[in-house]
C-alpha cells in the first residue's frame, strides 16, 4: 500500500490517513509531496485525481478523500478494529468523522495545523468559540456514552480520533481555551506513539510556511525547518 501526503508539519489532511495507519500498524510505503512549491499540484495529480492529498494506491486501487480513504482501510483489514465494534459507537464515529470532514470551518481557518510552534492565546473569534463549544458536546457525548474501554471517543483509538488528530494539535498549538473535561483526552492524543512518529518524521522537514504564522505571537518554537533558519 503506498500513501502520498503533504508537509507533516502543517497538512492536517495528510496527519489524518497518515495517524491512521500507523496506528494501527499497517505497513506502507510514504511519499510525502512538499506544499505551495512550482510541481506541487503536477505531483499531487500524478497519485490521484483531484491534485490534493491523502491519496492510497493499492495496486491497481486508488483512494482519495480522507473519509473515504478510512472506509477502504476498513474494508481492507477487517480484523482491526478501525471503526468501534458496537453498532451505535460505530453509527456516532462515522457521524463524528464526517462532521468534522464537513464542518469546524471557523477552527480550521483561523488556526491551520502547524506543528512548529506554540503561540500566544489571543481573542479568535465568535466562529471559533462556536466549533470548540461543539467540539466540547460532541467530544463529551461520545467520551461518556462510548469511551469507557480506553483514553480514546470510543474507548480504543479508532478513525474518529483520526479524523480529530489536528483539531488537538490545533488546540495545543493556539492554546486555545477549553473545557478541563477535555484535557485527558487532548493527552492520550498526543502521547499516541502513531502521533509522536508522525512528529518525529514532520521534525526532519525542509519545508517553512511562514504565511502559517501571520498575525501570530510565538510562543515557544519547537522545530524551524531549514527553509525558515536565517
Ligand atoms: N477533502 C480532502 C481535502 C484534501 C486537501 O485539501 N489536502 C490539502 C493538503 S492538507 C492539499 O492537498 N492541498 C493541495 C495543495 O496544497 O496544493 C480530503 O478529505 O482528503
Amino acid at each position: 500500500m503506498k500513501l502520498a501526503v503533504g508537509n507533516k508539519l502543517y497538512s492536517s489532511w495528510s496527519l489524518r490517513a497518515g495517524m491512521l495507519l500507523r496506528a494501527f500498524d499497517i505497513p506502507f510505503e510514504e511519499t510525502v509531496i512538499a506544499m505551495y512549491k512550482e510541481d506541487t499540484t503536477a505531483n499531487m495529480y500524478a497519485f490521484g485525481p483531484t491534485g490534493k492529498v491523502p491519496v492510497i494506491q493499492d495496486g491497481d486501487i486508488t483512494v482519495w478523500e480522507s473519509l473515504a480513504i478510512m472506509e477502504y482501510v476498513a474494508d481492507r483489514f477487517p480484523e482491526k478494529n478501525i471503526w468501534p465494534k458496537d453498532l451505535a459507537a460505530r453509527a456516532h464515529a462515522r457521524a463524528a468523522s464526517s462532521e468534522m470532514h464537513a464542518s469546524f470551518m471557523g477552527l480550521r481557518s483561523s488556526c491551520p495545523m502547524n506543528l512548529t510552534a506554540s503561540f500566544k492565546p489571543k481573542d479568535r473569534g465568535e466562529a471559533v468559540t462556536f466549533d470548540l463549544a461543539r467540539l466540547d458536546e460532541l467530544w463529551h457525548e461520545a467520551r461518556s456514552h462510548f469511551g469507557a474501554g480506553g483514553d480514546f471517543l470510543y474507548g480504543e483509538f479508532c478513525a474518529a480520533d483520526a479524523m480529530f488528530m489536528p483539531v488537538v494539535t490545533r488546540i495545543d498549538t493556539y492554546q486555545l481555551d477549553v473545557n478541563d473535561s477535555m484535557t485527558p483526552y487532548l493527552k492520550a492524543m498526543l502521547n499516541h506513539p502513531a502521533f509522536l512518529a508522525w512528529k518525529d518524521e514532520a521534525f526532519q522537514e525542509p519545508w517553512f510556511l511562514p504565511h502559517y504564522e501571520e498575525g501570530e505571537t510565538l510562543d515557544t518554537r519547537f522545530y524551524m525547518p531549514d527553509e525558515g533558519r536565517e
